[in-house]
């Protein structure tokens, strides 16, 4: 991508709204424009960061036999009613009548259109266990929507439900759950720890947030102090291990009642990134939902939901790697691979070199962003780490003269100069 024929608009300023530093650095990069409270256009840059995230979430969960759906956002009333949760979300759930004065909602969760879809077809316990997700955008009237797409009103969430005829098996696959969740935050270069949480309007009887520390987090969780050594990559655990580690929401830790002692209990706060819950029956037994057992009687089908927050993952991602000058993306979700800077563009060398070097990396399947604006140096390097690319080459007339350019690794701050040639391999990984 040409940068003078990209939509990238970059704010100077720090905008006086926005209070923790993900919100920042989202809006002055470009990547999202506040329409309403806690509404968002996703521009170009954030549209290209929420793509990968949700690609990744959805990679993981086809390998571990997930099945993707998509239902509507706007469902008939009738259906919650069935559940008796229409009544019961109150009003963080909108309500709309449509031209036939039918009640109409805007989805903040899916369970009654799952079952509603499951019940349908669904006959015999032969057809279990079936565990079907979607990813798709919520609405939820939050009373205090704030700190960018932490707590948006609409967000994209990753919503999935799984079908068990028996609540054994629905155990198995919420740890299943809590397993693959670790492998997705992992990709997304995030280590969250899992703690045990009230479960809320959600249902069911046990629960886990996950949660990555951070002092704008909005949850305060109490939990053993191994996790900072696995997060800070001192200790390796599988997540057997770790879920016999004490860690829990401020709704569920009880001082008196903690196990572990006062110097290895950790108190911080985090950002809930995605929640599990092991619903049991509680959808199933509003809606009647059997299917027929292997005694040929009429048995009530278990169910666990799981949801990720990926729209807020994007805020948790910046929260987690930044520095003053702007993001510093994983690879895995970076907007584009490499940065390529022109530092004069016009001179018939600087332009050779960029052309053939962005023409060599796109065909090679790397995403470049070229800046080829007449803006001043010291403009597109401040563009450039404000938008977070892992690599940036800049190329000017004095290297280029030579034919070297400079590579700089937008994490560590290490720059180095290469002959084209060897840049290229590098960035290859020849
Ligand atoms: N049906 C269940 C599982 S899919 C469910 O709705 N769970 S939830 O309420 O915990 O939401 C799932 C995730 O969505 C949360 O963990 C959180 O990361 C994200 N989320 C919830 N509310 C918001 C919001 N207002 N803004 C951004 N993300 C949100």
């Amino acid at each position: 991508m040409r940068l003078s024929q990209y939509f990238l608009p970059l704010l100077k300023e720090n905008p006086s709204e926005a209070q923790i530093v993900s919100h920042r650095f989202m809006l002055r990069s470009g990547m999202i424009r506040q329409q309403s409270a806690g509404l968002y256009t996703w521009l170009p840059l954030g549209q290209r960061v929420l793509s990968k995230v949700e690609n990744i979430v959805a990679d993981e969960l086809n390998k571990a036999g997930c099945i993707r759906v998509i239902m509507p956002t706007l469902q008939p009333a009738d259906l919650w009613k069935e559940s008796g949760r229409y009544d019961a979300y109150g009003k963080e759930m909108l309500r709309i009548t449509d031209r036939h004065e039918r009640d109409l909602l805007y989805s903040p969760t899916c369970e009654e259109m799952i079952v509603d879809n499951f019940r349908s077809f669904v006959r015999s316990y032969k057809s279990l266990p079936i565990n079907m997700y979607q990813i798709n955008w919520k609405f939820r009237d939050e009373i205090r929507p704030r700190f960018g797409v932490m707590r948006g009103r609409e967000f994209f969430m990753k919503d999935g439900y799984s079908f068990h005829a028996d609540i054994e098996d629905a155990k198995r696959e919420y740890n299943k759950m809590y397993d693959v969740y670790h492998k997705i935050f992992a990709r997304l270069g995030l280590t969250a720890i899992a703690v045990n949480a009230d479960s809320g309007p959600i249902g069911g009887a046990v629960s886990h947030e996950f949660q990555v520390i951070a002092e704008t987090g909005e949850s305060a969780l109490y939990y053993d102090a191994a996790f900072d050594d696995i997060r800070a990559g001192k200790l390796a655990m599988s997540s057997e291990e770790m879920r016999k580690l004490y860690a829990a929401a401020d709704e569920l830790h009880i001082p008196e009642k903690c196990p572990v002692p006062k110097e290895r209990l950790r108190e911080a706060r985090g950002i809930e990134v995605g929640q599990i819950f092991l619903l049991g029956r509680k959808y199933t037994d509003a809606m009647n939902v059997d299917v027929t057992g292997a005694d040929g009687q009429l048995q009530r089908v278990e169910m666990g939901t799981y949801g990720i927050g990926v729209s807020r993952l994007l805020g948790a991602i910046i929260e987690a790697s930044h520095d003053d000058n702007g993001i510093i993306w994983p690879e895995s979700v970076a907007p584009f691979d490499i940065g390529l800077i022109n530092l004069r563009v016009g001179d018939i060398k600087c332009d050779a070199i960029c052309e053939s070097l962005y023409n060599s990396l796109s065909e090679q399947g790397k995403e470049v962003l070229y800046d080829d604006t007449d803006e001043r140096a010291g403009g597109k390097f401040a563009s450039m780490d404000l938008i977070g690319l892992p690599w940036q080459i800049v190329v000017g007339p004095k290297g280029a003269e030579k034919g070297v350019v400079e590579l700089k690794n937008r994490k560590t701050s290490e720059k180095q100069e290469f002959t084209v040639d060897d840049c290229l391999k590098i960035l290859l990984g020849a």
